[in-house]
């Protein structure tokens, strides 16, 4: 090889991982609205500095308290409300009024306009019921998911809870009129067998054609924008597991797992270690894939840690360019199962103190932040 043709060769490859790194990959919804596209490119950028940090139904109900306006646990421990906010759909297939947790889908609209108007951002899963036996999403007969596609005895079912999914996602919007960018994270830890779209309960083929089916069915057949498509797993150990029923890079925008510590606070370093490892997997397919990755659902069931967000949280994601990490429901004291049910701090929790610290470290991001980040803009 010649001097020249090898400089040309260098500068090649510099360009190359330059422009890899660099500019993010369109969405899988060619069509998404221009404030979903925007929000995507922003957390682009901002994915080595800033994670958002987030709480499952945060505005709804916390430790003690439901309903209470403009409340938040978050807020209660740190002034102001979480960046990030978690929704369930679960409810809306059966036209429930309410979700699986009671939160009305009604007030559940609202608190999501409300957090588009002030920058935040929502995303929302579904633990859609069993559509093949009208069972809760736990019920994990085999072949569910076969007989919800195309040509399945149950394929029309599927298609009407759908069309209410996607009368759902067009009906927010913003007080500017537009359409609220939504993190859509269906068929969540779908590398689990707890839920009847689990690996155990269809193969990676017919995993596959349903999340392309369901992405074509609502941002084709119904025209719904403002979806950025978060795919989501429960465990695996190496790239090739978290991808054996990734629906290919036309179709996911985030690549994302769930993982909570269990057990006595000593299990806080194996939690740290095996998410790290996790995460790094997840920072490698996303360089090449020019994707983000997150933490969408963590947290340890009443944080008995009290320095468990920067002595085993933080150091779990620090490493990687993750763009935000969801806690789970507050949802306090559960009379039915006597047991203590909560993932975030709440006001007088023996954890606040490192809470306030790990939200001030310059990285992680709340409410007030998230607002003036300009997100959608
Ligand atoms: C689980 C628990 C349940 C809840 C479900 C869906 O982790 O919090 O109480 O119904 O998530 O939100």
């Amino acid at each position: 090889m010649s001097r020249l043709t090898m400089v040309k060769w260098v500068y090649a490859v510099l360009a190359l991982s330059v422009c890899q790194t660099a500019v993010a990959q369109q969405l899988a919804d060619k069509q998404a609205s221009t404030e979903t596209k925007k929000l995507y490119k922003n957390l682009f950028k901002l994915r080595e500095t800033k994670i958002l940090f987030g709480h499952q139904d945060a505005l709804a109900y916390g430790f003690g308290w439901k309903y209470d306006a403009d409340r938040s646990d978050i807020k209660d421990v740190a002034g102001e409300h979480p960046a990030l906010y978690g929704w369930d759909i679960a409810g809306l297939e059966n036209d429930s009024p309410v979700n699986l947790d009671s939160v009305p889908f009604e007030k559940m609209k609202k608190f999501i306009r409300d957090v588009y108007d002030r920058g935040g951002v929502n995303t929302i899963s579904w633990h859609l019921d069993n559509p093949v036996n009208g069972k809760s999403a736990w019920d994990t007969i085999p072949g569910s998911v076969g007989m919800i596609l195309p040509g399945g005895a149950k394929h029309q079912l599927y298609k009407q809870w759908l069309d209410k999914v996607a009368l759902f996602m067009k009906d927010l919007k913003g007080s500017d009129g537009k359409l609220v960018p939504i993190l859509f994270r269906p068929f969540h830890e779908l590398t689990g067998s707890w839920f009847w779209w689990g690996k155990r309960e269809c193969s990676p083929q017919e995993m596959k054609r349903l999340w392309v089916f369901t992405l074509d069915y609502l941002s084709r057949r119904h025209q719904v924008h403002n979806l950025i498509y978060v795919f989501n797993t429960a465990d695996f150990s190496s790239s090739q597991e978290f991808l054996e029923r990734y629906p290919g890079d036309e179709y996911a925008d985030i690549l994302s797992f769930d993982t909570y510590q269990f057990g006595p606070k000593e299990n806080g370093v194996g939690f740290r270690k095996e998410t790290e490892s996790k995460m790094n997997i997840l920072a490698g397919l996303a360089k090449t894939k020019r994707k983000l990755i997150a933490l969408a659902e963590t947290g340890y069931e009443t944080i008995p840690d009290p320095d468990w967000w920067t002595g085993v949280l933080y150091p779990s994601i620090s490493n990687q360019p993750v763009s935000y990490v969801l806690v789970w429901r507050n949802a306090g004291y559960r009379p039915h199962s006597k047991d203590y049910h909560y993932y975030a701090p709440y006001r007088g929790h023996g954890s606040a103190p490192d809470f306030l610290k790990f939200t001030k470290n310059g990285r992680i991001v709340l409410g007030k932040e998230a607002g003036s980040l300009n997100l959608y803009k």
